[in-house]
């Protein structure tokens, strides 16, 4: 038996963030698919906040771990995964910032956006899943949309900046987050800049495989909900 079990839900990016990463990283684990069972009792005994991707292992204090990045943070302080996520403390900065950044301000914006055309559900509280009427939901849509550019470039000048990768030579844990993340924006046909397709084919053809599998998942996904418009 693998020493962590990985809990999926394959469509989603923010579970390709922790699958590419496993695969990069060559951990011994087993990945399972728990599409529609994250509110059953069993899943909420073991994770009470229903949310994938979850690691489960022996070694946790409560033999569970969510939320993508601290997964990655985490099997690298384990596994002295130097190359992904640098000791050094101003190196491990950045790549902390920008994930950071990522999950905070970057993805709110890009899940309002996109989750609408995923046929995914919006968080409480937000126009997309009030009792607002269509245009108005749009509307709240596109100023998402809107919002996206600037963040991203900050990605560009400040992450990234004369680097090929925001970890420097080879992608960090920060860079497969984002390079994930920017996934979800084909559903949209959002027009990314040139830096951006160039980044991400760099990061699929440095990672190979271990990209290419779980990105063919969510690329599915998209391409499936696209051709059902
Ligand atoms: N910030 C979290 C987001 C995790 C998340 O939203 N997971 C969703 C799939 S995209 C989920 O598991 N939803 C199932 C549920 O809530 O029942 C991360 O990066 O891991």
């Amino acid at each position: 038996m693998s020493a962590i079990q990985l809990n999926v839900i394959k469509p989603s990016v923010n579970n390709m963030t922790a699958r590419v990463f496993l695969r990069a990283a060559k951990l011994d684990f087993s990945e399972k698919d728990v599409y529609g069972q994250t509110r059953t009792p069993e899943y909420l005994a073991r994770a009470p906040s229903h949310l994938t991707p979850m690691i489960e292992t022996a070694d946790l204090p409560k033999g569970a771990l969510w939320e993508s990045c601290a997964i990655m943070q985490y099997l690298c302080n384990k596994h002295g995964l130097d190359d992904f996520y640098p000791k050094d403390p101003e190196a491990r900065a950045m790549i902390d910032s920008a994930m950071f950044y990522l999950i905070g301000t970057f993805y709110p914006y890009l899940a309002r956006a996109t989750y609408p055309a995923l046929n995914f559900p919006l968080y409480a509280g937000e126009v997309g899943c009030s009792d607002a009427d269509a245009p108005t939901k749009e509307a709240a849509r596109q100023a998402a949309v809107a919002a996206l550019a600037e963040p991203l470039d900050v990605f560009r000048a400040f992450y990234i900046g004369d680097k090929p990768f925001i970890g420097g030579a080879r992608p960090s844990i920060a860079d497969i987050r984002l390079a994930a993340t920017l996934e979800f924006l084909a559903a949209i046909d959002y027009a990314l800049p040139d830096w951006a397709k160039t980044y991400m084919a760099n990061i699929e053809r440095t990672l190979g495989p271990a990209y290419a599998e779980p990105a063919a998942d969510v690329r599915g996904y998209v391409n499936y909900v696209k051709s059902q418009r």
